[in-house]
């Protein structure tokens, strides 16, 4: 097994050096000498939202049967090229929608009652000298979700929660939601003083928020991504901040993770966190239990628990 993402997690490196001989990528300085004498015998790919099997990769691994991703998202993985070969590929849904959901609604809210400063102000001992900025309220704000899928529909049934009448844009209308379509993600911006990203990233996604879906949402209007970082043009994303064409962002994924546009360091309005949608200790056990048993149920010939292909 070849472990293509990073090895933040001691409890999936765990599990899969008890089962299988693991091969750790990111450790591995001379990565086309190793892959030159160990191409025969990798038969599966261990990847994440950081680093999955592109088609260089496949290419160069000759026996690839299976990658079994720690991630529910897709978009490291050259499916095409999956699906050419006959390779398997597995992923990580359900299991982290709560919590990736209730990071959502905790940008939201962070971003809007400015938990994050406010914590800061505190700490610092500002509060004992200065008077306290008032902020915006939460509850009631229209929201608008891009993309409705498991992880989409979870925001929504939160924000319901908060009185938020909710609006989305997918590509086409659900016939069983009641909330509003809007078949344009500029009308939908246009619309809504929350836009939340919680689609797939895929090459019709990539950039989906741009200048124009910015300038429609306009100075009262806030962004939350809890998608992909190349979801958003994030210069454009820059610029609208600094210049307050936009009225705050909640931001858990960036173009070029760990890196962070540094000129958002210093905005009040936004709030930024290191891709850690469905980082709690619950759900990664979850979430490293599907990756390994994607693969035993492969190599024992059984039927795949979340497969995509
Ligand atoms: C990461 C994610 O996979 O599921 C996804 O698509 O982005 C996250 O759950 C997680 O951070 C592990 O890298």
């Amino acid at each position: 097994v070849l472990m293509t993402c990073p090895l933040h997690d001691p409890y999936l490196v765990e599990q899969l050096e008890k089962r299988f001989t693991l091969f750790k990528f990111h450790s591995i300085p001379d990565k086309a000498h190793f892959l030159n004498s160990n191409k025969a015998s990798i038969r599966a790919v261990v990847g994440s939202a950081s680093a999955g099997a592109d088609a260089k990769l496949i290419h160069q691994l000759p026996n690839l049967e299976i990658v079994s991703s720690f991630s529910v998202g897709l978009d490291k993985i050259d499916l095409a090229k999956c699906r050419e070969r006959g390779i398997r590929v597995t992923n990580t849904p359900d299991v982290l929608t709560d919590d990736v959901a209730d990071l959502a609604i905790g940008l939201m809210l962070a971003v809007l009652r400015r938990l994050c400063q406010s914590d800061r102000y505190v700490r610092s001992g500002q509060w004992k000298r200065g008077e306290y900025k008032l902020t915006t309220k939460f509850t009631g704000k229209s929201v608008g979700i891009i993309g409705l899928g498991r992880i989409g529909l979870a925001i929504a049934k939160r924000a319901e929660a908060f009185s938020c009448p909710i609006s989305y844009h997918t590509r086409a209308e659900k016939s069983d939601v009641k909330y509003k379509y809007y078949p344009s993600v500029v009308e939908l911006a246009a619309n809504c003083q929350i836009l939340v990203v919680a689609c797939a990233l895929t090459e019709e996604t990539r950039h989906i928020i741009n200048r124009e879906v910015i300038n429609a949402l306009g100075p009262k209007g806030v962004l939350i991504n809890i998608g992909r970082g190349p979801h958003v043009d994030e210069p454009e994303l820059v610029s609208a901040l600094v210049e307050g064409r936009l009225g705050g962002a909640g931001l858990d994924v960036f173009q070029d993770e760990p890196n962070v546009p540094e000129e958002l360091f210093g905005l009040e309005n936004v709030v930024l966190l290191p891709h850690v949608g469905s980082g709690t200790m619950e759900t990664r056990k979850e979430m490293a239990d599907l990756v390994v048993g994607n693969l035993e149920a492969h190599f024992l010939n059984k039927p795949l628990l979340t497969p995509v292909l």
